[in-house]
């Protein structure tokens, strides 16, 4: 490697590891919101990814495991993933990552000494610990008033981690609109299923309500890959009659997140959703028809990313952001990734972490911050390479822009 190329790799190195992220899609939780934040090397072994990994080696019946405490999920998962085959898988080597990272030793495959460090940590202590160790800035949750546990703990107004963001989830009312609408009803919102009479002010009311009442950076939904706009149906409905005026009027983006299929095996409960690739024409129809609304894409199909990038390419209200699920693989990472540096610059949003136990924050981003960045020397590379010389300083900027300041400017517009 020449001088000229060695200096590249040291400032985007640097850059990259020295850069506060901000991520923007996890399902964190404050401590304030008690044992909705999971953390800890048994919540971390028992991650729906592992889960599903696990039963293609075990015969048990699902309902078996699903039985066992968590520790004893633990231990099964343990030796099925880690002792009895090598732990390659990204979910794996990622609790190795979260384990080392702690400066656990994992040479000693001792998962009792790594329960023991944990044993002894307190909650708010790890938070501070994981976000030096991961160099977060800040993270946006993923809050739902409709999640019968978190509802009521917003209801008592709690004192917040400022490193903490919420982002409003609205899955139940667009996706299963005939069993939301009894329960608005419920709160004091009145609306029928049927959408007669003040449905859809009163619609527009809860999504004002509960925008103000979490301070939402953003509005966020997961679609199956059936998700069409425009459409004769509920969710299209509230969509343009609800979310897109009330979204605009706070000046908040619309998250689009398309190509869930629920629960394809419902035996594997979170793990049992699988992908299906969705049609980018929605988004297309909603930035083109809504060009003073703000919208955020993500897609869970690989094939649906070279459409994706082309779309943000014609539509400045549209940014595109992470790998998500099951894109957030090295292999994936890095494609999709170069991608979208080929195609749209620095205009885009590379990563979240998408992170449901605390300690996922080390593995998630140390793994990607590698990825980002070898793909970051490669692009400054070729520019070297026509004689155009960047700056330790602009090097600093680009990866400070990907990393956080495009989301933040893009909530500002
Ligand atoms: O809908 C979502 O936000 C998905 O990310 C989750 O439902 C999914 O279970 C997940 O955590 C994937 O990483
Ligand atoms: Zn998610």
């Amino acid at each position: 490697m020449n001088q000229k190329d060695q200096s590249i790799r040291s400032m985007v190195e640097s850059a990259v590891r020295a850069t506060k992220i901000t991520d923007i899609h996890t399902h964190l939780y404050t401590p304030a919101f008690g044992g909705l934040l999971l953390w800890g090397v048994d919540e971390l072994l028992t991650y729906h990814y592992l889960v599903a990994e696990t039963m293609r080696w075990v015969d048990m019946p699902y309902n078996d495991f699903w039985a066992m405490s968590k520790r004893d999920q633990a231990d099964l998962i343990w030796k099925t993933l880690f002792i009895d085959h090598s732990p390659i898988s990204e979910l794996c080597r990622g609790v190795l990552t979260v384990l080392d990272g702690c400066g656990l030793d994992v040479s000693t495959r001792n998962l009792k000494a790594f329960r023991a460090y944990f044993d002894g940590m307190k909650v708010e202590e790890y938070v501070d610990k994981v976000f030096e160790t991961a160099n977060l800035e800040s993270v946006v949750m993923t809050n739902d008033p409709f999640d019968d546990l978190e509802r009521p703990v917003w209801m008592k107004n709690p004192a917040l981690d400022a490193r903490f963001h919420a982002a409003l989830r609205v899955d139940p009312l667009l996706n299963s609109w005939e069993d939301a609408a009894p329960r608005l009803k419920s709160w004091g919102y009145n609306v029928d299923s049927g959408f007669s009479g003040a449905t859809m002010g009163e619609v527009r009311r809860f999504l004002t309500d509960w925008i103000d009442r979490i301070d939402a950076l953003y509005l966020a939904v997961s679609l199956p890959p059936t998700f069409a706009m425009p459409e004769d149906s509920a969710r299209a409905r509230l969509i343009e009659e609800c979310i897109i005026p009330v979204c605009r009027e706070k000046g908040i983006p619309f998250a689009m997140m398309i190509g869930v299929k629920k629960l394809v095996n419902p035996e594997l409960r979170l793990a049992g959703d699988s992908v299906g690739k969705g049609s980018i024409e929605s988004a297309e129809y909603l930035c083109a028809k809504y060009p003073q609304n703000k919208f955020m894409l993500t897609m869970l199909s690989r094939e649906n990313m070279h459409e994706m990038c082309i779309a943000a390419r014609k539509f400045r209200n549209l940014m595109i952001f992470g790998c998500w699920w099951f894109l957030n693989n090295p292999s994936l990472i890095e494609e999709i990734t170069r991608m979208r540096f080929e195609l749209l610059g620095e205009s885009m949003i590379p990563q979240h972490s998408d992170s449901r136990v605390l300690d996922q924050l080390i593995y998630k981003w140390v793994h990607s911050r590698k990825i980002i960045g070898d793909v970051l020397v490669d692009k400054y590379t070729d520019l070297a390479e026509t004689g155009w010389q960047v700056s330790n300083e602009e090097i600093r900027r680009d990866v400070a822009d990907i990393f956080g300041r495009n989301f933040w400017r893009f909530l500002e517009r």
